[in-house]
């Protein structure tokens, strides 16, 4: 039994590394180095042009990098920090040459693990980096494996400017991002700084869907409902009625009526007409013009966050059998 409970945590994290390695096409990525700093570089612009194994400093896709971190064990008394700030680049045709797109504010980096929050958006491609000013420095990392590829270039590359970056191998930047998705191109990391990812409009929460529903006097054979939306959505009308018993079938029988779904926007007025089935025809038909049929009416839709709303309405729907002479 012992072996048993042994073995089953096991199993379930190797579950859980194969469920993390299969490719979640609109997840949150992480890429670059959490190796700890040893080397201090100032008054560099630094990007790493390749890298051992790992994940190199590039946007794999287009998204909005939320987070940076740099885990520092740089020779300086304790409560010493640098100064740096995270870059973007993006690559000319040219090799080894690339245009700075965009910088973080600056980040205070203490001994050990250090996470700052940011909002920069990337391309696929995009090549993440940084930069100190003379006085502040870079954390960089040693490493033994000349495929470990910095480009340096010394001085500021000021967001907008380009520059060729010299290669110096065996050393990787002690930086890694996480990039979060933008559907709805915003900006903002749908993940964490988006509230409302469906709308490039909107980074407050969705608002919800109020959905308002009336019936105008049924038919012989339909019945037509009005719905108003506060927002543009895919609304669906359906609608069902429980049958009364009948001499022949003694239980009581359902008629669902085939539902419509139509887009709506704000402001309009839209029509749905729901046609009553062949047994609620018959049974209308046939049932005196006393006696009525309970139709439930159900509209439904979605915000953009996909949050559903519903509104609903009974509809009498009286009997149509001539009286007996
Ligand atoms: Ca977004």
């Amino acid at each position: 039994m012992r072996m048993r409970t042994k073995l089953l945590p096991c199993l379930a994290a190797a579950l859980a590394v194969g469920a993390i390695s299969a490719p979640a096409a609109s997840a949150t990525t992480e890429v670059g180095s959490g190796c700890a700093a040893t080397v201090p570089i100032g008054n560099y612009t630094i990007l790493q042009l390749s890298q051992a194994g790992g994940s190199p400093l590039v946007a794999p896709t287009a998204g909005v990098v939320t987070k940076w971190k740099v885990n520092s064990a740089l020779p300086f008394p304790p409560g010493f920090t640098v100064v740096e700030r995270l870059r973007t680049f993006r690559a000319t045709p040219n090799p080894n040459e690339f245009q700075t797109i965009a910088d973080s504010s600056p980040g205070v980096v203490q001994n050990g693990a250090n996470t700052f929050a940011t909002q920069i958006p990337v391309q696929a491609g995009d090549r993440l980096g940084a930069f100190a000013a003379i006085g502040a420095f870079v954390p960089i990392c040693t490493t033994t494996n000349p495929e470990d590829k910095l480009g340096l270039k010394e001085g500021d590359v000021a967001p907008g400017t380009t520059a060729t970056y010299a290669p110096a191998e065996k050393l990787q930047l002690a930086l890694s991002v996480v990039i979060e998705p933008d559907a709805d191109n915003d900006g903002f990391g749908d993940e964490t700084q988006d509230k409302c990812p469906g709308s490039a409009a909107l980074r407050d929460p969705c608002p919800a869907l109020l959905l308002e529903a009336s019936a105008l006097s049924p038919g012989k054979s339909s019945v037509k409902v009005l719905v108003a939306s506060s927002l543009e959505s895919s609304v669906t009308a359906s609608a069902s009625a429980t049958l009364p018993k009948t001499k022949k079938a003694k239980s009581s029988a359902t008629a669902t009526l085939a539902p419509i779904t139509q887009i709506i926007k704000p402001g309009q007025l839209a029509g749905f007409t729901l046609n009553f089935t062949g047994k609620l025809k018959k049974t209308l038909a046939s049932l005196p013009k006393k006696k009525s049929v309970k139709l439930n009416v159900t509209v439904s839709g979605q915000n953009t966050a996909g949050q559903p709303s519903t509104d609903t309405l009974t509809v009498k729907l009286k009997g149509q059998a001539k009286p007996k002479k």
